[in-house]
């Protein structure tokens, strides 16, 4: 049985504070209806994918923070996007500020059956940012005040015919994300992105070097991990703050096949035949003959960099 899925990364342009989740939630129904045109199983949005950006701002009235939050999923703006997605026969995956019923807040995302049904949730772990508004600082990142790591560890998920897994943004820069994901045979690795134009911490590191380095985990993760990347920008001039494009599809072998043009509202679309990642999980990377986990104690035992005793 063919194991191809057309997989559509649905690229966000910016979304304002002041648009309503209807208007954003109607905007993902266009991009569904356009890849159910183009005959996709699998449409992947992006992180926050209902909202503005929102842990850029010092908010204090837990009424405003609260209006970011989905207390749950789906719900009444969202449900009109489930539908359409089960009457596609669309699977779809999506990224949103997760209330639970005991008051946690995380930075979620969800992975649906082609019936609308949610099959997987992923938290987001490596939260960036700070925890505490810094006036020195020139705009800010305040993901760890908003939400608590995730508590779900990197689970993957046999969903339409293969072994697929989430991870969320700032996640793509860590080895560790496509390693679990990749040590349990992940085939494709969904995930979106909210990624500033210009580091913050860094003022030099501009666009060009941050697109380099988000082009160089993705390619590197999956090629260590023989497994396809699908990743989703939300890009654009969003409440005057811009972010970067990069939305693209990467093969088994570390190529990107597919790759946004513009910083809107865009499909991305690849046939992902799951097969491709055999070869690379059979020859360098067959886990079973080549790898020496005991070799690895620093990364189960250690925390934090480890640097040599100084002479
Ligand atoms: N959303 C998100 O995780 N963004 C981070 C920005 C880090 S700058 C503090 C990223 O890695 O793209």
């Amino acid at each position: 049985m063919s194991r191809i899925l057309r997989v559509a990364a649905a690229q966000s342009g910016p979304i304002q504070k002041a648009d309503s989740r209807p208007a954003v939630v109607a905007r993902m129904i266009g991009l569904l209806d356009e890849a159910a045109a183009r005959k996709c199983d699998l449409v992947v949005f992006t992180e926050l994918a209902l909202t503005t950006f929102f842990p850029r701002w010092l908010m204090t009235e837990q009424a405003e923070i609260d209006a970011f939050f989905e207390r749950e999923m789906p719900n009444a703006a969202t449900r009109p996007l489930f539908e359409r997605a089960a009457a596609h026969g669309i699977a779809m995956s999506f990224g949103y500020a997760e209330l639970t019923a005991d008051g946690r807040r995380f930075n979620t995302a969800i992975l649906t059956g082609r019936d609308g049904r949610i099959v997987g949730k992923y938290r987001k772990v490596h939260l960036p940012g700070h925890s505490e508004f810094d006036p020195a600082r020139s705009f800010q990142h305040l993901e760890k005040r908003y939400f608590e790591p995730g508590d779900l560890g990197f689970p993957v998920w046999r969903a339409l015919g293969g072994i697929l897994g989430m991870c969320i943004c700032n996640d793509r820069r860590w080895p560790e994300t496509w390693r679990v994901l990749g040590l349990q045979g992940a085939e494709l690795v969904v995930l979106g992105f909210n990624t500033p134009a210009v580091n913050s911490q860094k003022a030099e590191e501009g666009p060009e070097q941050r697109m380099f380095q988000h082009r160089l985990s993705l390619q590197a993760g999956a090629y260590q991990n023989s497994t396809w990347v699908v990743a989703t920008a939300k890009c654009g001039v969003e409440d005057g703050h811009p972010l970067m494009g990069g939305t693209m599809i990467v093969n088994p072998d570390g190529e990107i096949v597919a790759e946004a043009k513009t910083l809107e509202d865009e499909l991305v679309v690849a046939d992902c035949d799951l097969d491709l990642t055999r070869f690379g999980k059979q020859t360098v990377f067959d886990f079973a003959r080549h790898r020496r986990p005991e070799h690895y104690s620093r990364i189960t035992s250690q925390t934090g960099v480890i640097l040599p005793p100084e002479e």
